[in-house]
């Protein structure tokens, strides 16, 4: 039986699977949880991960959460390309420092713009203070800066001359406030340069693929259903007021 990928392609870490899944050739089964449809708080996806977050994965008996131990897994299974994560000591290290330092700097800050520009607005009906959208901004430009200037520097990559998946984990947190409107890449030719090599590497199809959701968003936005997002009202009380 293949791997079951439980995704929504809207959520960065999901992308990430996918694109880490699909670019290697992993046969998986992609089974996908609707997060604007509220199910992963529904029973079914609640037996495969208690945490009720996406992506999760289930190989058989065995149900993994967290995107970066998925890939892991998946990197090991299917003994994928060693460029990924490489078994040199000090490249495997900053692979490891990228992906331990990003969850509380760009993914934080992509997904807050994210939620103030877009979801707020179309969820609670308010605009957002500039203050706050002000201070959001100079978050998230201050990791836009801390990756190209310490995590990639001259490099083409985040390790070096070739990608891996710091540089996937990445790209898809980069392209979450893109999917709000926000041009994170305007006057930042280091990143734009670093985005097309990755999008090069990825392949623009299944770069493309991935990245169809959180782009088109705005426009799906328009004919959403307004009930569906009260599900997600108590958690911007919680994480925005
Ligand atoms: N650290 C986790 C983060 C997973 C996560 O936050 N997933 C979000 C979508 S991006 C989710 O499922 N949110 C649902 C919720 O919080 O209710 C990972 O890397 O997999």
């Amino acid at each position: 039986m293949a791997v079951e990928l439980y995704l929504d392609l809207f959520s960065q870490p999901c992308r990430s699977v996918f694109i880490f899944a699909k670019k290697n050739k992993i046969p998986f089964e992609f089974q996908k949880v609707s997060l604007m449809d509220g199910e992963h708080f529904g029973d079914e996806f609640g037996k495969i991960s208690m945490i009720r977050k996406v992506p999760a994965l289930r190989d058989g008996d065995f149900c993994l959460a967290e995107s970066i131990a998925i890939m892991l897994y998946l990197a090991e299974k299917f003994q994928t390309p060693d460029f990924w994560y490489p078994a040199d000591l000090q490249q495997r290290a900053r692979v490891n420092e990228y992906l331990s330092w990003q969850h509380t700097a760009i993914r934080m800050y992509g997904s807050k713009i994210f939620w103030l520009r877009l979801m707020i607005p179309k969820i609670m009906g308010v605009e957002v203070p500039k203050e706050k959208m002000d201070g959001a901004l100079e978050d998230l430009n201050n990791s836009l800066n801390l990756i190209e200037e310490k995590y990639l520097q001259d490099r083409a990559f985040i390790v070096g001359e070739q990608i891996s998946l710091a540089d996937l984990v990445a790209i898809v947190e980069i392209m979450q406030p893109v999917g709000a409107g926000l041009d994170v890449f305007n006057g930042r030719p280091k990143l734009s340069a670093w985005r097309d090599r990755v999008q090069a590497f990825i392949g623009k199809e299944l770069f493309d693929e991935a990245h169809q959701a959180i782009l088109g968003v705005q426009e799906n936005m328009k004919q959403f259903d307004p009930s569906k997002l009260e599900l997600f009202k108590p958690k911007i009380l919680r994480l925005f007021f």
